[in-house]
């Protein structure tokens, strides 16, 4: 049986690929198909604006080819857990 942290990653993963294959390039997340990862995925989604998802993108694309490969996905969910950290630690 898997075990909590091997779901996570599992899920993680599949996330990636469940959006990535939308359009285009099946093996990389097109900005559309981040944002719609971002809005759907994450809780802080919605309240995210335009400007601040486009933002987002632009760090994240670091090879600047418009799309998040799934290295660079696995490089926001590195800042992502920093976030939840800061978060969780002052609770
Ligand atoms: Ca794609
Ligand atoms: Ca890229």
């Amino acid at each position: 049986m898997a075990k909590p942290l091997d779901q996570c990653l599992v899920t993680l993963v599949g996330i990636f690929h469940q959006y990535a294959c939308k359009e285009g390039d099946k093996q990389t997340l097109s900005k559309k198909e981040l944002k719609e990862l971002i809005q759907n995925e994450l809780t802080i989604g919605p309240h995210l604006k335009d400007a601040e998802i486009q933002g987002l993108m632009e760090d994240l694309d670091r090879n600047k080819d418009q799309e998040v490969n799934f290295k660079e996905y696995a490089s926001f969910l590195g800042a992502m857990a920093m976030v939840y950290n800061e978060v969780l630690k002052s609770q």
